[in-house]
């Protein structure tokens, strides 16, 4: 990569990660500083925190003038979180996503920034179920079923051919963020889901890319019945929204409302709500 390498924008969601967080911001920061050549920006999105994220963040921001936040106090969700940082597209070339609990390394993060800035393809995400891959700690048993039956769902209605949707690591041109914009609904883990989905029927290529992946305890991701029903109801309410019957629909958002409220979700997003593109305001003005 030249001195001419696109400028990148990486958020992080976070949710009561003052335990996990610390130490992957300076990880971050410090091998984009120095493996990086072009212009880096780190954006944490956090929402509704109970400890003290914001602490580590704001120590983490005096260290790095490449690190600043943003702070929702509504329980957004992990979804949610990126839609509102994705608002930031306008700041970089490339923009993708990480956890904030280091299961994905600094250097697996940069071969997909890499990747996407050979043009390779227009969206490049990270992969734990291509050969390739390297899986240091495994999910739980329960959480690997879980995730294939996920995935076969995801593959019954979408037919994207993506192996692993569900990884933490993404990265995509300005210019897809900007397309898919209008068609971010869900708030929920399925948002990755409906991220490519969109990318993919706007027209825009998804290449897998084979990972590093070190999977963490302290999960902030409750993995029970209630979890699952909203996934699937999740991928359910996606693929109407691609049908023609999606119209039809709308006399039943007060009871959709109702059953996010059960299952404890963030609700989807209406479309006059998706296509509202307010700027958010960075803790740290972006000339920082
Ligand atoms: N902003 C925000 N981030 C969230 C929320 N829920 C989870 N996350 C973040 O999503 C990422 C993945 O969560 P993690 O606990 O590692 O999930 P797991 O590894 O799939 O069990 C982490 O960066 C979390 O902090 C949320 O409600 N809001
Ligand atoms: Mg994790």
């Amino acid at each position: 990569m030249t001195a001419t390498a696109p400028s990148l924008l990486l958020l992080i969601p976070a949710y009561n990660e003052e335990a996990r967080l610390g130490p992957v911001l300076d990880a971050y920061a410090e091998h984009f500083f120095h493996r990086y050549p072009g212009r880096f920006k780190l954006v944490v999105v956090l929402n509704g925190c109970r400890d003290n994220t914001i602490g580590v963040v704001r120590a983490a921001e005096q260290r790095y003038l490449s690190i600043s936040h943003l702070d929702f106090p509504a329980p957004i969700g992990k979804g949610g979180a990126l839609i509102e940082g994705l608002k930031l597209a306008p700041l970089a070339d490339l923009v993708g996503y990480v956890d904030a609990d280091g299961a994905t390394p600094p250097e697996a993060f940069l071969d997909l920034v890499e990747s996407c800035g050979r043009n390779e393809a227009d969206c490049v995400v990270a992969s734990r179920w291509m050969e390739g891959s390297r899986v240091n700690v495994a999910q739980t048993r329960d959480r690997r079923f879980a995730s294939r039956l996920f995935h076969a769902f995801v593959e019954g209605f979408f037919w994207m051919g993506i192996r692993d949707t569900q990884c933490g690591a993404k990265v995509m041109r300005r210019a897809v963020v900007e397309a898919v914009q209008p068609k971010l609904r869900l708030a929920d883990l399925a948002f990755d889901v409906n991220l490519l989905y969109a990318a993919k029927r706007a027209g825009f290529t998804v290449l897998e890319r084979p990972t590093v992946w070190t999977d963490q305890s302290g999960s902030k991701v409750a993995f029970n019945f209630r979890t699952s029903l909203n996934m699937l109801l999740s991928l359910l309410r996606l693929r109407l929204l691609y049908s023609p019957f999606y119209a039809w629909l709308r006399p039943l958002r007060p009871l959709e409302a109702w059953v996010y409220r059960k299952l404890n979700a963030p609700p989807p997003r209406t479309s006059e709500e998706a296509s509202r593109v307010e700027p958010a305001v960075l803790s740290r003005d972006e000339r920082g």
